[in-house]
């Protein structure tokens, strides 16, 4: 893997990970087993706010984070657990934040849906359904204006493609891209259901790949 993990965050995923598994099954294992654990704890009541977990999408944030670089920069929606986990956040610190503790990646004041860890290349964790994703583009054209080679992965649900926001960041995408000014990989983390609304009810076009080829971005759908 690129990124680095911290030599406290290898150990907690070795306490319950067979050697014998890749580092991808590892990651995705590790992710699920902490996903039990937040649930476990918000039930008990001890988790400010609101906590959404990441099963079933493990695949998803480890194959991809797997393949980026230690300095790219990755955005995603409120399900964030598992992005942190996957850039090498401090498994502690992430469980911290979520206990609203200051030794939490966000110092105890984001919570479940506000991880940061800039350090790990993670820019957050927002609650704001889509409000993200004209961030990630604004910092993509921001790498190339100041003549790096790095590259932005922003993650979103289903249903954040449904937010205003969200078509004025994909065309200035298209727009920026069709001059290689906007280096920039979407991931449609398409889970069927916007929280408890159907894509079917949800979307005029279910084929959600096909909706940003409007904006002259070239798609391809993958079995996350
Ligand atoms: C701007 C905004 N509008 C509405 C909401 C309320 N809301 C919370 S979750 C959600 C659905 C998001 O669906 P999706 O992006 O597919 O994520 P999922 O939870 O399904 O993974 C909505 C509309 C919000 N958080 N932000």
């Amino acid at each position: 893997m690129a990124k680095q993990k911290s030599e406290s965050a290898a150990a907690v995923v070795d306490a319950v990970c067979a050697p014998e598994w890749t580092d991808i099954l590892r990651q995705m294992i590790f992710i699920r087993r902490f996903e039990e654990a937040t649930e476990r704890e918000f039930r008990r009541g001890k988790v400010g706010g609101y906590l959404h977990v990441y099963i079933g999408q493990e695949a998803v944030a480890s194959g991809i984070i797997s393949a980026i670089r230690k300095n790219d920069m990755v955005f995603s929606g409120y399900r964030d657990h598992a992005h942190a986990l996957a850039l090498g956040s401090e498994p502690g610190r992430v469980m911290a934040e979520l206990f609203g503790k200051a030794t939490g990646v966000s110092k105890g004041k984001g919570g479940s849906m506000h991880l940061f860890d800039v350090e790990h290349g993670f820019y957050g964790g927002y609650g704001i359904v889509g409000g993200h994703v004209t961030l990630a583009v604004g910092s993509a054209y921001g790498l190339r204006y100041q003549g790096t080679d790095r590259v932005v992965v922003c993650y979103f649900g289903d249903g954040a493609m449904n937010i205003g926001s969200f078509h004025e960041a994909m065309n200035m995408a298209g727009l920026w891209g069709r001059d290689g000014m906007c280096p920039i990989v979407f991931i449609i983390e398409n889970n069927g259901y916007a929280m408890g609304t159907s894509v079917e009810r949800h979307s005029a076009l279910t084929d959600l790949s096909a909706r940003v080829r409007a904006y002259n971005i070239p798609s391809e759908k993958v079995d996350g």
